[in-house]
């Protein structure tokens, strides 16, 4: 396994000086709670300057995260686990409520305005994986309604 990874890493040195893609990440926010809410979603902007995939998100702060896609099947809105997110070349991905989004789930106590949120995200391009850390704030839920895309939990 060490020799693979080294053997690797000499590989790509020589033939792809710049492995990593560059990654940015913008606009990263989460839904702060509401009273007796344990589930909440994180939502963000990211750019890739090389094809790449979002392969898992975590946090420190949150005990359970999952990255979600919400769609329309037919007139119901649905919500499902994704096992990852293309990240296209040069396209601005925009994880927003009603799209793709990541789940912060079982939530040991509530998100308040103004908390930030860590969250590490895993990027995999050209066979390599990489970190990207991620600092989201949290926000008032808009018009103080339960946000829809969380009904279903
Ligand atoms: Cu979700």
């Amino acid at each position: 396994m060490k020799t693979t990874f080294a053997a690797a890493l000499l590989a790509s040195a020589v033939s792809l000086p710049a492995w990593a893609a560059n990654i940015s990440v913008t606009d990263a926010w989460a839904r702060a709670t509401m009273p007796g809410q344990s589930v909440s979603g994180a939502y963000m902007q990211i750019q890739s300057d090389a094809d790449a995939r979002l392969l898992s998100a975590s946090s420190p702060a949150v005990p359970r995260v999952e990255m979600h896609e919400m769609k329309m099947d037919g007139d119901v809105m649905r919500m499902r686990e994704v096992k990852a997110i293309d990240l296209p070349k040069g396209k601005t991905v925009s994880l927003e409520p009603g799209g793709f989004h990541i789940m912060l789930m079982n939530l040991k106590k509530p998100i308040a305005a103004g908390d930030v949120i860590p969250l590490t995200l895993v990027v995999e391009s050209g066979g390599k994986q990489q970190i990207v850390e991620v600092k989201a704030e949290a926000r008032a839920p808009m018009g103080g309604g339960m946000p829809m895309q969380h009904n279903q939990h």
